[in-house]
């Protein structure tokens, strides 16, 4: 499978710096705001926007809300799909991903092929990720049936990711679980990128530049960030959150 204008992008960009990628959820967010979101994103330098949640982004739901996107920024939308409801033909890629530590095959494989041909329809681009869930793995680690990663085992961590990398995945993505109190512990960061030489995505729980600095250096490649401005109560606020999580990039 040959890598596609998104997955070059990620590449690209990946030669020159850190990259931080937007979640955001369709259940919380209105199209309205996600276009609002979108347009501050990328006037204040984030690299790519990631639609998805593990509960409610589907249908109409999630369509609005990407086109809302595409009208109102230029940053590529990658899917981050809960299942294989989560597509939309309005995005330009996906991450399509594989939770190597549930329990439950179908979040192994099953959704997977659920969703396949409809990726392939809709012509959207797949970007073949190892999904690992680190504890506590809050909503997604419930729904997706995860065994997730003890927090002071970094290799069992780095044997997941190992083991994506020679499956062929492309991407690997550490995730403490959106709104986690912690984010992935750095330490398990650091082992996981001395193991594998595939880009590293950390997201689930990251709050402050202090912490994009450590994860950072650590390791991580790309730092996502959902809550964050979610949770803001207006756009400035939203603005000033994600200011000083660019600080530590
Ligand atoms: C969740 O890693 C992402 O999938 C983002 O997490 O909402 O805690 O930033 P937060």
């Amino acid at each position: 499978m040959k890598i596609g204008k998104v997955e070059s992008y990620i590449h690209e960009r990946l030669e020159k710096k850190k990259l931080h990628f937007v979640l955001i959820d369709p259940d919380d967010t209105s199209p309205e705001l996600a276009g609002k979101l979108s347009k501050l994103c990328e006037e204040i330098g984030i690299d790519a926007i990631m639609v998805g949640g593990s509960t409610g982004a589907e249908g109409e739901i999630l369509d609005d809300v990407v086109k809302a996107i595409k009208e109102n920024s230029s940053l590529p939308v990658i899917l981050f799909p809960g299942s294989h409801v989560g597509v939309s033909k309005y995005a330009d890629a996906i991450f399509f991903m594989s939770l190597l530590n549930s329990r439950n095959p179908f979040f192994i494989t099953g959704a997977q092929a659920l969703g396949a041909f409809t990726v392939k329809k809709y012509g959207i681009e797949p970007i073949p990720m190892a999904y690992i869930i680190v504890e506590p793995g809050e909503t997604v680690g419930w729904v997706g049936d995860a065994k997730p990663i003890p927090r002071h085992k970094p290799k069992l961590a780095a044997a997941y990711a190992l083991a994506g990398q020679y499956l062929g995945m492309r991407l690997v993505y550490l995730e403490a679980g959106s709104g986690a109190p912690e984010p992935v512990p750095p330490e398990m960061v650091r082992t996981v990128k001395l193991t594998i030489e595939i880009p590293l995505i950390v997201g689930g729980g990251i709050k402050t530049g202090e912490q994009v600095r450590e994860l950072t250096r650590a390791g991580a490649d790309i730092i996502v960030t959902g809550t964050a401005i979610e949770s803001a109560r207006s756009l400035e606020e939203a603005r000033k959150r994600l200011e000083n999580l660019r600080k530590g990039l």
